[in-house]
């Protein structure tokens, strides 16, 4: 039986539908400014999103032969330009926060549980999102953000969450991970970590097997409840998911 005492988020998938609609338009817009003739439709990019990482991903579309061939500075050029076309795309409030993240977030912070950001995305697109879809007091309220290429291998593999974990000082125990997706469970997994995955178009029909809870949404109250796809702890009410579930699965 542990406390919970720090919660880390996923960010893309997990606090806003960002792939379809944010990263992906982006990347397309990012292609089509350099005279590229690819595109990502929706279907495309749900199964590039098996790599995780924007730069790792263009790498990957060109080896199974869907972009042209390109060398390694020139994908990192095209995925800078498509970071500030992201940013742009955020800053319009086009990709609202998921339903239930703001409460969640708030009951957390108020009750003292350390928060923090694990993603495999670049920190200005994650700075994009806390500033326009959250609210600045956000970057204080975040004991850390771990984005990004700050560790080499990233998720499945568990190095942000390590990362995180060691620049809080908190312990896998204590632990909590939000996350979206099969790869982010598997990243949170590999650390140790208990995980609740809120799943969204992408990532549905995943595996998300040995997870501590999977829902459609984390939801609000007074609007229709959320779907709980599994249930491994037999938590009760879930007609949302609130601070006293996630504290309940880390008693376990
Ligand atoms: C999701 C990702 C990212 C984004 C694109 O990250 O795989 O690669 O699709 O971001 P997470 P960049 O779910 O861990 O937040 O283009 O900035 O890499
Ligand atoms: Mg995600």
């Amino acid at each position: 039986m542990a406390e919970l005492k720090c919660i880390l988020w996923d960010v893309d998938g997990t606090l806003a539908d960002t792939e379809r609609d944010g990263h992906r338009v982006a990347f397309n817009m990012a292609f089509e400014e350099a005279g590229l003739e690819r595109r990502w439709d929706v279907a495309t990019y749900g199964e590039l999103l098996k790599v995780t990482g924007g730069k790792e991903r263009m790498q990957f579309d060109i080896e199974r032969g869907g972009m042209a061939a390109m060398p390694y500075e020139r994908i990192a050029e095209l995925h800078a330009r498509k970071t500030i076309h992201y940013q742009t795309l955020i800053a319009d409030g086009l990709i609202p926060l998921r339903t239930g993240v703001l409460r969640l977030l708030e009951a957390a912070y108020e009750a003292g549980i350390t928060l923090g950001i694990s993603t495999t995305t670049t920190p200005a697109a994650l700075d994009a999102l806390i500033e326009h879809s959250l609210g600045k007091e956000w970057f204080d309220r975040f004991a850390v953000l771990a984005a990004g290429d700050i560790v080499p291998a990233k998720k499945p593999a568990p190095d942000i969450y390590l990362y995180a974990m060691e620049a809080l000082g908190v312990t896998a125990e204590n632990t909590l991970a939000l996350e979206d997706s099969s790869n982010g469970w598997l990243s949170a997994q590999a650390a140790g970590l208990k995980c609740v995955i809120t799943v969204n178009d992408y990532t549905a029909k995943q595996d998300f097997e040995g997870a501590d809870l999977v829902v459609s949404e984390l939801g609000d109250a007074g609007r229709e409840a959320i779907t709980v796809l599994s249930n491994k702890h037999n938590l009760n009410n879930l007609e949302y998911v609130t601070l006293s579930h996630l504290q309940g699965i880390m008693e376990k």
